[in-house]
């Protein structure tokens, strides 16, 4: 865990007592802060009262008294679609605002940093689709040419839950917009950008608020290495942006999957199915990405782009980089075998939580039985209709379920409310040569606590037929 130390004997209010809210409680008080925590769930605060923080519920003026720094958890609405009561009573009371990682980049070894042999590095790491998988691969490929490389954040362990920064460490986070919208620091060494489209419009006020969200990361002077995807127009405002501002293009490696960057100083972009470094004018090195199969379909390759093109700033070798793909494993819930019953293949995508991440696992299969639904985002699955004719029916669960049996109103669907129902159908109707994928398209929460349980439950249900 890294302590906070700056608030030791002031009051600090913890919003939100989840995964986030724990471990700030825990840094605060570790550094001798007196820490008031809320969560609106009386059952959280029932499980986490044994912490050793004051209970107060927040969402009363008569409790603001004497609070020096609100600290708010990333899941909690800070301006849209409506701010949370605590919020706007910390801006009535002018009390300053902040989150976990606002803290860490102003933990104390920041100040120490001149008393380190090796400097300490953070790689920071955003984008709609493709973070975990990129941070996964990027602490990965770093573990494996020894480096003492740790990964936090989004992923699922919050950055304060990271052990204390010691000589040489390299720290590698993924960074979710909700937690950059409020950060009030943030600082890497390396900086990437994954890709692009669009995901938590009412969280941001629309697609315009999100992205902004997302490129606080690449505001000036925040990173000495830009890895930037410039497959959407985003990316590419990103990468001309940081090319005005520092007049020079040395820091910036621009990826892409879709287009050959020659005409880029330094660029990494993938050319029939071969990942291509390039650099003043000449191809450096090139990696066979076919023969990888931990890295399959084009999104995959996109993420092993950018997380090559992060190592290369950091100077690691490209043919060790290569040699680490090999033994890289995907995470759990995106796009995994799990099973192969009768000739039938069973795909845990409980990840694919919009229509973007959904679209490159059912762009990746073939004769497709899809499980999708839950809380629908914006736009649905509309963008995904020119996919229709190659998935042989559609099993619907969740909320959107009526929504979504519009959109699909000309090809074979079937409405199972549940993921049990689901699984059950599609088993029955699948022929050997299918693929039964959960690729829902949609955030679980109502159904299920998060990605995780409803993976974990589609697992289980495969395992039980
Ligand atoms: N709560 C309130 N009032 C509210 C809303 C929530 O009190 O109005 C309370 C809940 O009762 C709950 C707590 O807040 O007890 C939950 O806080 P949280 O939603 O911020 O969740 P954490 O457990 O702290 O997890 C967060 C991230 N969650 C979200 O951003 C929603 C986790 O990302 C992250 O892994 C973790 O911090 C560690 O950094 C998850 C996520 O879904 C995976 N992220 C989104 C995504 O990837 O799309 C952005
Ligand atoms: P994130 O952390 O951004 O949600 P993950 O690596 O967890 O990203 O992947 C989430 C889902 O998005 C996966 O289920 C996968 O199908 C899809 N995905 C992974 N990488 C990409 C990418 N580069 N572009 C688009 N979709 C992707």
């Amino acid at each position: 865990m890294i302590k906070i130390s700056r608030y030791k004997d002031k009051t600090v209010a913890v919003l939100g007592l989840g995964l986030s809210g724990t471990t700030v409680v825990k840094a605060l008080l570790a550094g001798g802060a007196h820490v008031v925590g809320w969560d609106d769930n009386e059952e959280v605060r029932q499980f986490t009262s044994a912490m050793g923080y004051t209970v107060k519920d927040l969402n009363q003026a008569d409790n603001w008294k004497n609070i020096e720094l609100l600290v708010v958890s990333p899941g909690i609405p800070y301006l849209y679609p409506e701010p949370h009561p605590a919020v706007k009573l910390a801006w009535n009371f002018g009390v300053f605002i902040d989150n976990d990682v606002g803290l860490f980049f102003r933990a104390d070894f920041w100040s120490e940093m001149e008393n380190y042999d090796v400097k300490p590095k953070i790689i920071a790491i955003t984008g709609s689709n493709g973070k975990s998988t990129t941070t996964a691969m990027i602490n990965h490929i770093l573990n494996s040419f020894g480096h003492d490389s740790e990964m936090g954040g989004n992923i699922g362990k919050p950055v304060l839950d990271l052990s204390p920064i010691k000589n040489g460490d390299i720290k590698v986070l993924e960074l979710s917009s909700y937690q950059l919208e409020l950060a009030s620091v943030i600082h890497s060494d390396v900086s990437v950008f994954v890709n692009f489209s669009k995901d938590h419009l009412d969280r941001h006020g629309g697609v315009g608020g999100y992205f902004a969200a997302k490129s606080r990361l690449f505001d000036h002077g925040n990173s000495n290495y830009n890895i930037v995807g410039v497959d959407e127009p985003e990316g590419r405002f990103i990468e001309s942006k940081l090319r005005r501002e520092y007049f020079s293009n040395s820091g910036l490696i621009p990826v892409s999957v879709e287009s050959s960057l020659i005409s880029r100083d330094w660029g990494v972009f993938l050319k029939k199915n071969f990942l291509v470094e390039w650099k003043k004018g000449r191809q450096i090195y090139s990696i066979d990405l076919r023969t990888i199969s931990n890295i399959f379909g084009k999104h995959n390759k996109q993420n092993a782009c950018l997380a090559y093109a992060t190592c290369r700033t950091l100077g690691l070798a490209p043919r060790q980089i290569e040699k680490s793909f090999s033994d890289f494993r995907t995470l759990p819930h995106r796009s995994n075998l799990v099973a192969q019953k009768n000739g039938v293949d069973f795909v845990d995508d409980s990840k694919a939580t919009n229509a973007n991440a959904a679209e490159k696992s059912l762009s990746s299969f073939s004769n497709i039985r899809w499980i999708v639904g839950g809380i629908h985002k914006d736009g649905g699955i509309e963008s995904l209709k020119h996919l229709f004719p190659k998935i042989k029916k559609s099993y619907l669960i969740g909320e959107s379920s009526e929504i979504f049996s519009k959109t699909l109103h000309d090809y074979p669907y079937e409405i199972c409310k549940t993921l049990i129902e689901a699984v059950n159908a599609a088993h029955k109707d699948a022929e050997p040569g299918d693929t039964i994928l959960l690729a829902p398209a949609c955030a679980s929460f109502d159904q299920f606590r998060n990605f995780q349980e409803r993976g974990l439950m589609f697992c289980q249900l495969v395992e039980a037929l």
